[in-house]
């Protein structure tokens, strides 16, 4: 293949290796996304994500993975697979769609290693090669973007013309010069505002911009402490990431059926978690054990359990009062002690009454006793 490459051939290849879109851009800095970083990051938007603040340029600058890099092979992985409409039921919590199946970074990371690989074979002038797939610091929105893969929506998802927005993206990137593909046909959401009006949390304080500190996806995966108790009502069922933005948006009609059998729900955890069962998860062998291969290992135990204690209150989960006890009473993690009583508290108030009393002659965690005074100094 020569250096004014055949896209389609490319394309080809790429298919052949499970990358459903292709597209390819220049090594050149990102510059208008480093704009944005920079902006996002100094109005605090990052929230406690330190490797997203500490150098913008890095994520903007291409070099950053490959020193010697030329181009940018970007790519897309549909996801989509379907699934019942999801209802609580009283007992059931909410599982984002990418975290349905198996965990996305195995399924595309050595499939991304195979395509460098073969890219090499047929790109003339190509030695090296780097991958990247979410934690890489690059943009790899603003990357996919600028290859034509498809344009920002307002819930700053990338959204892909005849496909929306549920896909992986994925960098390769060469040392080798390629032909860029051109810009996606003009497309945007035009007037819709569906996205930002269906965010339970107002995570977006103008269209374009996420602020994480506000967003369900953010707070239940990445962060790590106490979540802010104003906002846990509006967590809904979520119990590990968030769609609302994405369900509601018209481009999402169009999502192909994903032919990666390993993001259906047969290979994962699914749409939905028997949230008592989660409750009863007391050690972290048993944790590690339920969602080996699956992304909702990320948050720990102790997140995940914080996350279904909230959600157990949220959906009226009184079957799950008594795992809830006996979290409260002895989990060995202060997080879930703290949240298993707030929901308690919802759900059965003398109970968390007498337990956040309890808590208070003989815990000594600062977030367990400011969670049980704040109970007690509620009560009626
Ligand atoms: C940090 C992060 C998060 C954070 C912050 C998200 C955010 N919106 O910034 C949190 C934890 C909240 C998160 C949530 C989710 N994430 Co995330 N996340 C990332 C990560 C690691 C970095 C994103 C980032 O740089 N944010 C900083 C902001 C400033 O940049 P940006 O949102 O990318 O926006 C850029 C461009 O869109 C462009 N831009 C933005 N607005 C506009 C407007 C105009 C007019 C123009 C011209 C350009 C433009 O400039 C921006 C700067 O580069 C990327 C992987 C990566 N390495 O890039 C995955 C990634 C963005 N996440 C992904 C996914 C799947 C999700 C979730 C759907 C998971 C879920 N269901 O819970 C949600 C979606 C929430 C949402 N609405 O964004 C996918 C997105 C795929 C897609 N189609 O867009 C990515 C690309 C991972 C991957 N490899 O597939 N995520
Ligand atoms: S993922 Fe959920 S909480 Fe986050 S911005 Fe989208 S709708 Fe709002
Ligand atoms: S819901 Fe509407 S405004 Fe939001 S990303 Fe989709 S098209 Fe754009």
């Amino acid at each position: 293949m020569t250096a004014s490459d055949d896209h389609a051939a490319l394309r080809d290849l790429a298919s052949r290796h499970g990358f459903h879109v292709l597209g390819v851009t220049s090594a050149e800095p990102l510059a208008d996304a480093l704009a944005r970083l920079e902006a996002w990051a100094a109005a605090g938007h990052a929230a406690d994500m330190r490797w997203m603040t500490r150098n913008p340029p890095e994520r903007a600058t291409p070099r950053t993975l490959l020193d010697a890099v030329r181009s940018v092979v970007t790519l897309a992985v549909d996801y989509w697979t379907p699934a019942p409409p999801f209802e609580a039921e009283g007992r059931y919590g909410r599982v984002a769609r990418y975290a349905w199946g198996r965990d996305y970074h195995d399924v595309v990371i050595p499939r991304l290693r195979e395509l460098g690989a073969a890219l090499l074979d047929v790109v003339d002038g190509a030695t090296r090669f780097a991958v990247a797939c979410d934690h890489s610091p690059i943009l790899e929105r603003a990357a996919a973007a600028r290859a034509g893969l498809g344009f920002p929506g307002k819930n700053t998802c990338l959204l892909l013309p005849r496909r929306g927005s549920w896909v992986f993206l994925a960098e390769i990137l060469l040392d080798a010069e390629l032909e860029p593909t051109p810009p996606a046909p003009q497309e945007h959401c035009g007037t819709c505002v569906r996205c930002l009006d269906a965010c339970p949390t107002g995570a977006f304080p103008a269209p374009h911009v996420l602020d994480a500190r506000r967003c369900v996806s953010y707070l239940t995966i990445e962060h790590r402490g106490v979540l802010p108790r104003a906002l846990r009502p509006r967590l809904g069922p979520w119990v590990f990431g968030c769609d609302d933005c994405q369900d509601v948006c018209p481009f999402n009609r169009f999502a192909p059926l994903s032919d990666r059998p390993e993001f259906a729900p047969d290979f994962g955890v699914g749409p939905r978690l028997d949230l008592p069962g989660l409750l009863r998860l007391r050690h972290d062998d048993a944790f590690r054990a339920r969602f080996a291969g699956t992304p909702l290992l990320r948050p720990k135990r102790r997140g995940l359990l914080r996350n279904a204690a909230v959600a157990a209150a949220n959906v009226g989960a009184t079957c799950a009062v008594p795992a809830l006890v006996s979290c409260a009473t002895d989990d060995a993690e202060p997080l879930v002690r703290a949240h298993a009583l707030w929901a308690l508290g919802r759900l059965d108030a003398p109970q968390a009454h007498r337990l956040a009393e309890r808590a208070l002659a003989r815990d000594d965690d600062g977030d367990v006793l400011g969670e049980a005074r704040a109970l007690l100094d509620d009560a009626p």
